[in-house]
Order: C-alpha cells, then structure tokens, then sequence
C-alpha cells in the first residue's frame, strides 16, 4: 500500500476548511483535517510544500512511523501549523487503513468503550430572557449537556462569540465589504466575574439540578480570578469551567485548584502531550480539550488521553464549527474507543458544509454515533468545494476598556 497522492484541498462553504487527500497506488483514499482557524493558509502551504512530497512512495500502513518522522524528522518541534498537519496525515493514513480492513476506524481503535458520546451544545444570550430561549432550543434539539455564554453588561454582544453564525472576522468573508482583518472586541473582567454567577443562579432555577451546564472563559482571567468564579460557582455545579487562565504556564493552574472544587477543562490551543505534562500528572485538570485536528491526530491525541486516564482526566474534544466533518468524525471514532472518554463538544456544521463533506456519523437524543461504514466514513466533493473558493478570516482580538490588548 504505497502512498501515491497526497493533495491540500482548501474550501469556504461558509467558513474555510483545510483538508489532506492521501491516495495509494491502489486507489483507497484517506481523508485528514488540517483547518487551523485564521491561519489556514499556513497549515495548507506546509502540507503541499513540505509534506506532500516525502508521502509519496512511503508505506500508508506505516502510521507510527510516518508520525515520528514527520515529529522528529522536521526537527522544530510542536506548534499549531506542524502537529496540524501531522493531525492531518495521521487521520488520513487511518482512515485508509481502516477501508483496507473493512472496518468502520473505532473498530481497529479497540471497538466500542460504550453506546454512543454524549455531547454539548452552545446556548448563549446578551440578555437572560434570550439565554433561557437558547437553552430551551438547545433542549428541544435533544442536548443533553450544554454550554452557558452569557453577555455582560456595558460590553456588546456576547463574549467570546464574535458572530452569532459565519466566520469571525470583519470584511472578505462575503458578509462584508472590505479587506479582511479581525474584529475588535472591549473586555471588563470585573464586570464579568460581577454578572456571571448570578446568570448561572437564574440558569439552574429555570432548568433544575440534573442538566449537565459548562462554561468557557476562553482565558481571559488570571489565577487568583479564575480561583474566584470556580468557588462562585460551585453552588451550581458546573460539568466544568474552560481554559480560566491562559494556561502556558501550567503551574499557574495549582492555586486555581486550591481554592475550587469546579471541574476544570483545558487545551483547546494546545498540540503536544508536552502541552499536559504538569496540568495531567499533578491532576491540576479534569478533561483534555485537544481535538484530534490540533494534537497530532488519532496517534498524539491517543497518546495523550492514554497518559491522561492514569490520572483520571477524561476526554472532552474541542468540537466548534471550525474542526471540519473529518475532524469531529475522527473524534467521534476515538471517543467511542477510549477508556477515559468525558464529553463531545457539538455545534454541527451548516448545510453547505455538508455538500462539501458528505458525513454519515449521526446526532440524536443528544448523543454522537459514529458511521459504521469502512474507515472514517467521510467522502470529500471535489465539485460541491469548487463553488466555495478560500476567503480571508480571521478570528476577532480582544482589548480591555484603555485599549491594552488582551486573550480573546
Ligand atoms: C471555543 C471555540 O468551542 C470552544 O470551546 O473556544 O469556539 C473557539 O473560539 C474557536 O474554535 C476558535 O477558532
Ligand atoms: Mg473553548
């Protein structure tokens, strides 16, 4: 099974999608997703220009192999745009080398942990009365587990959500006339830690104590705060608090957990295990955010969940709109496969997307199921993605009241 063709596929049915076609000499596809949002085109010139060509010739079967010598081989280590694109190959050799088995991937994975993965939705709304609608249309599309985004006063719009639906960015997304850049948001930490437990209160009034609520800070606190909201919260039992704290400093996360028993959550920005040394081994986390798209693929994100589950963390995927059909059906294969699994992140993809990504996984009763069909179960449409050429995007930056710039 010699690897024949190796082809960057880039398209914007509604957001850009960064996807690797690996085919062998005897015609079995594999399909990997690459999409790093805002930086796509970095992550697509790295994979035609310095992977592409050391694929062809090699081996698809030889899958830890590839992943070490794309790892090693490259010789600068981690980062976004590298354990991407070797996210991307990794998917991409086990899905073929699950339709060479003819098996569904969760299947040469281990097979079935459980019956299906729970997933969460995103309610959000600037104001109460909206939130508690969103929650309710959540509920009634059967989400079992959902994430609470609130607004907070004197700041527009919903934080941490620059647009309700399509790529967030200003201008040269279609939406907008103009050169692409990012749009700018006004931050009040203060004003945030004042309003949100009481939104948290008035939510668990309105739905009861058994719905599984989360919450993403999208790491915008410094430790002493984030060691604040997490005890400010614990009267309404949070799943879990995401990214409290910008977390390169992974010490930084001790005396959060000193102060607080909420379930804490990280790593959506992370790529290595390298990433989790102290967050896992000194249980300072509960859950791993990683996607498969962004921590080296099935392979780096298994290892790293594997190392996980000796400290009792658990899974908890990064799922939003930007992880393609390939990416959240390769998590949801390995999530099924998994001791350690927590929950799925879930937020679909719109319809055009879906021309492009024709999926066969399924979402019912709140519950991810994978496609039972050989390898990951994803088929990629040349002619559906050629109507949605690449568009500048970018994700917004953040600023505080004086104008200092801060995390998104
Ligand atoms: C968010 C993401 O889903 C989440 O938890 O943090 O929506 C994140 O903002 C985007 O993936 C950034 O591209
Ligand atoms: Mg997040």
């Amino acid at each position: 099974m010699k690897i024949g063709k190796a082809e960057v596929l880039v398209a914007s049915p509604g957001r850009n999608f960064v996807t690797l076609r690996v085919t062998t000499d005897d015609g079995l596809t594999g399909l990997g997703d690459a999409t790093l949002n805002g930086r796509e085109l970095a992550v697509a010139a790295y994979l035609r220009d310095h992977v592409a060509p050391l694929l062809i010739g090699r081996d698809a079967g030889r899958i830890e192999d590839t992943w070490q010598y794309l790892y090693r081989g490259a010789y600068w280590r981690r980062g976004p745009v590298t354990m991407a694109s070797v996210a991307a190959v990794d998917t991409a050799l086990w899905d073929i080398k699950a339709k060479a088995a003819g098996m569904p991937l969760y299947q040469l994975l281990g097979g079935r942990s459980r019956d299906g993965l729970l997933a969460y939705g995103h309610a959000r709304g600037a104001e109460l009365p909206e939130l508690l609608d969103s929650i309710r249309e959540r509920r009634e599309q059967g989400y079992r587990a959902i994430r609470v985004q609130t607004g907070v006063p004197g700041l527009h719009g919903t934080y941490g959500l620059a647009s309700a639906s399509g790529p967030r960015a200003v201008g040269g997304t279609g939406h907008d006339s103009g050169p692409a850049r990012p749009a700018e948001e006004t931050w009040d930490t203060s004003a945030y830690l004042r309003h949100v437990p009481g939104v948290f209160e008035a939510v668990r009034a309105e739905v009861g104590p058994e719905l599984p609520l989360l919450h993403d800070v999208h790491h915008r606190l410094t430790p002493i705060q984030a060691a604040r909201l997490g005890k400010s919260l614990e009267p309404y039992d949070l799943f879990w608090l995401e990214d409290v704290t910008p977390a390169e400093n992974q010490e930084a996360l001790r005396l959060v957990r000193q102060h607080t028993t909420t379930p804490l959550a990280l790593g959506e920005v992370f790529n290595t295990i390298w990433d989790y040394k102290t967050l896992v081994q000194e249980q300072l986390i509960d859950y791993v955010r990683s996607p498969v798209t962004h921590a080296g693929g099935i392979t780096g994100l298994r290892r790293i969940l594997d190392f996980a589950a000796v400290h009792q963390v658990k899974s908890g995927m990064h799922g939003p709109e930007d992880i393609s059909p390939v990416g959240l059906s390769a998590a949801i294969h390995l999530g099924l496969a998994i001791p350690n699994f927590g929950i799925q992140e879930y937020s679909g993809h719109t319809a055009a997307t879906h021309t492009v990504f024709r999926t066969s996984y399924a979402f019912a009763g709140g519950t991810l199921s994978p496609s039972e069909q050989p390898g990951l179960g994803v088929d990629y449409d040349d002619d559906a993605a050629a109507a949605f050429p690449y568009e500048a995007a970018y994700l917004p930056v953040n600023r505080l009241r004086d104008g200092t710039v801060h995390d998104w």
